[in-house]
């Protein structure tokens, strides 16, 4: 029979967002592949053409599920839409009644994040705010550093740039970012290919030897987690010391540099902040440090990418402050094949496309909000702790905190003190397990949406396939929920999912609505954009909504939170009882906890620890030993595999595995954030996963 094609793309927060097409036979997908119409550099990964692995697993949650023994076991039964809808709907009711909407919490979100429609976080928003409002966690796990100071630089976050804007760069700086995994939109990797083709160097600072090292870097340098600030000063201070700096640029553009440069040069503190002092603090011997310098001093225009690492850790947010002074300071913003030295990915404009969003009646709903790394602490403590609300009620849609959240066994004891707790969801995964209600939802592949990529273009993703048993769609789950609670029609404005993406199809700046079904892409017009491009035209005509309109490399406001007004090095030691660090970067082959419980993927990167041959050998440690990596917050047990590809004194354990539970429902391993703590970093209170300290023993 021969093959249908639909076009696709991963409503996932993957990295990228792509053009894929799904073959169909006798109504079922038997591969994804590229979309053979794509633009040259577009690719797919192995996430996307593996990706009907999780429609037609067997796992698949494929009814309602009722809690039947205590929270945590996993014991459930199985019930039909009417049982469920009117248990959740009659709980969260009563919630309401006694406590107020705020002491319901929302949790998750990065499940299906891309589509105009079928978007988690917004469409539990659209129901919450309808329910009269809930408590909302605020920041994010991901990039909840950059998202704060960014702005005070640059006045806005849009700072990200068009991947093909790095075939102009002369050279590029992956500095903590592993994009031959994590992708950073679907064009990078091969354009840095094309542009290496063409002479472009590529540097790596990266602790491991991670695939972009082997796939990217003409030079890998291996430096300590969380000691990039001290390496961006050292940096700094030789380009200022041997004349480098780009005087010109930084008067015309920036503000705050002579502040910068005193802390550098150690007028404040009388340290000064080269080479030398940076080689203990990042574990780079001083002599490579000053041939990096040399070499991005000099060769224009340089394109220097944080990867999103570097501002998981304590001080995050001065790595993030300090590339982009770097960036100024050798006049490399807004320049075609330079960088703004902040965060690239999804940070441009995109095609005019609406996307659902709240609905009327909702004005006047009550949001009370905790930062997202404390949201447990909220729960177990509410208001005698100090925080705004008691939390009765978890409700989870697109998330997984007991395997992504920091310190999951926190985690698991805030679900367990909930009165109640509902989740949607596509598998049996450990928040599902601690949760009263689960509601089978639809994986991206089983509706139609139009799905942002990271760049200026737009995939459109046909429905491929038939849902699993009784699984609903999220925004049919909460039209029903909502209905049953006296808001269907306001929550669903009279309009299905269907009717809701065709409205915003012709709404948008799309000519030719039939053709970009049919192709599965709409390309905007300008795809070699670099953010600021405009204010360097002209910045007279074009100021930042910076206070002065400049650059601000040292800023008033960011004083006022406690920390100098320019950035400084802050770093982080592994304590004594804990010496090594420990990173946890994302999987090549989850989505952060997304395909952990897949054979397929599962067989291809089960959690292994590495770890340097020297560090092994302090402790008898073999080759394929399993060991026990433990810290004050817990201990798991794991292999480990020896290596030289990372540096002595960290050791590597990728994020997303799912926890293993023992017999009494306590977690004793599997997940890398049995070991990492929910103390963030300051003051954006965010992620520190890459700032975590442990020690290793054979078991
Ligand atoms: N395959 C895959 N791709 C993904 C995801 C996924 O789960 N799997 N998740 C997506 C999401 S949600 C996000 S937020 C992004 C994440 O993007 P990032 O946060 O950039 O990714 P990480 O893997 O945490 O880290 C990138 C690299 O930085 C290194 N690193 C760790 N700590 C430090 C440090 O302190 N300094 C330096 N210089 N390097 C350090 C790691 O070894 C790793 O190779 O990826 C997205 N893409
Ligand atoms: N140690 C450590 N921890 C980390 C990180 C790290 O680097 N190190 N990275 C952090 C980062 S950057 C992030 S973004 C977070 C991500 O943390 P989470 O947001 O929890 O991400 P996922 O594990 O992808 O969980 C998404 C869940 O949504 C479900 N899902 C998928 N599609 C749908 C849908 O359409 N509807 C519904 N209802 N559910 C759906 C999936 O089955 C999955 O269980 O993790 C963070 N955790
Ligand atoms: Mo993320």
């Amino acid at each position: 029979m021969p093959a249908k094609m639909v076009p696709v793309s991963c409503n996932k927060d993957c990295g990228a967002g792509c053009p894929l097409v799904a073959h169909l036979e006798s109504a079922k997908i038997v591969k994804i592949t590229d979309n053979p119409q794509r633009p040259r550099y577009m690719q797919g990964c192995v996430r996307g053409y593996q990706a009907h692995i999780a429609v037609y697993d067997s796992g698949r949650l494929k009814r309602p599920l009722i809690r039947t023994g205590e929270r945590g076991e996993g014991e459930f039964r199985e019930t039909g839409w009417d049982e469920a809808l009117d248990y959740v709907a009659k709980r969260l009711q009563a919630i309401k009644n006694k406590y107020g909407v705020t002491a319901v919490m929302q949790l998750g979100g990065s499940g299906s994040c891309r589509g105009a429609v079928h978007h988690t976080s917004k469409l539990t928003d659209r129901f919450l705010t309808l329910f009269g409002g809930y408590t909302k966690p605020t920041g994010s796990y991901s990039s909840g550093a950059e998202q704060f100071v960014t702005p005070y630089l640059y006045g806005t976050n849009l700072a990200g740039m068009d991947a093909e804007n790095l075939l102009e760069s002369r050279l590029i700086v992956l500095w903590g970012a592993n994009i031959s995994d994590t992708r950073f939109g679907c064009e990078t990797e091969n354009v840095i290919v094309e542009a290496r083709k063409r002479g472009t160097e590529v540097v790596v600072l990266d602790p491991r030897r991670s695939r972009t090292v082997e796939r990217l870097a003409d030079l890998w340098i291996p430096l300590f987690p969380g000691s990039d600030t001290a390496m961006m000063a050292a940096v700094l201070c030789l380009l200022i010391e041997e004349g480098r700096v780009n005087d010109g640029f930084l008067s015309r553009y920036s503000k705050g540099f002579e502040e910068l440069r005193d802390y550098v040069l150690g007028r404040f503190d009388g340290t000064k902040k080269d080479p030398a002092w940076a080689e203990p603090l990042c574990g780079v011997p001083q002599a490579t440090i000053r041939r990096f310098a040399r070499t991005y001093g000099k060769l224009k225009p340089a394109a220097l990418i944080p990867g999103l690492s570097i501002q998981r850790t304590i001080g995050g947010e001065e790595a993030y402050r300090m590339a982009i002074a770097l960036q100024a300071a050798t006049g490399n913003v807004g320049v075609a094949g330079g960088s703004s030295g902040s965060n690239v990915w999804n940070r441009l404009p995109q095609p005019v496309f609406q996307c659902i969003g709240r609905a009327p009646g909702s004005e006047n709903a009550k949001i009370a909000a905790v930062p997202v790394y404390r949201w447990a602490d909220a729960v177990l403590k509410g208001r005698d702790g100090g925080y705004a609300e008691d939390i009765k009620c978890l409700y989870t849609v697109g998330g997984n905190p007991l395997a992504t959240g920091s310190d999951v066994k926190k985690n698991a004891r805030a679900f367990r003190s909930v009165d109640f707790s509902v989740c949607h969801e596509l598998f049996m995964t450990p928040t599902a397990m601690y949760s009263d209600v689960i509601l089978p939802a639809t994986s991206f592949l089983e509706r139609e949406d139009v799905v942002f990529g990271s760049g200026n273009y737009l995939f459109y993703s046909a429905k491929a396939a038939d849902p699993p048993g009784i699984a609903m769609d999220d925004y049919d789950i909460f039209l029903k929920l909502a209905e049953w609670m006296g808001f269907g029609g306001g929550y669903s404005g009279g309009l299905a999912a269907a009717e809701w993406l065709d409205r915003f199809i012709s709404n948008s700046e799309i000519a030719d609505p039939e053709l970009f079904k049919r192709s599965g892409m709409y390309l905007g017009p300008d795809r070699r954009r670099v953010a600021f491009s405009d204010f360097i035209a002209n910045p007279a005509a074009n100021p930042l909504s910076t206070p002065s309109g400049l650059i601000e490399l040292a800023s008033k406001d960011y004083a006022k939170t406690g920390f100098p007004a320019f950035p400084t090095h802050r770093g982080f030691r592994p304590p004594a009882g804990a010496p090594l660090f420990l990173i946890t970067p994302h999987a090549r082959f989850r989505v952060n906890s997304q395909n952990s419980n897949l054979d397929w993927f599962a067989r291809r990167e089960s959690p292994v620890l590495t770890m340097n041959r020297l560090d092994a050998a302090h402790r008898g440690i073999n080759d394929g030993d399993t060991v026990r990596i433990y810290n004050g917050n817990g201990s798991l047990g794991v292999p480990v595999s020896l290596t030289d590809g990372i540096l002595p004194g960290v050791v590597c354990l990728p994020a997303g595995a799912w926890p293993v539970f023992n017999d009494k429902g306590e977690i004793t391993g599997g997940c890398a954030n049995v070991l990492t703590s929910t103390e963030p970093t300051l003051p954006s209170e965010s992620s520190r996963t890459h700032s975590v300290g442990v020690e290793v023993e054979k078991a």
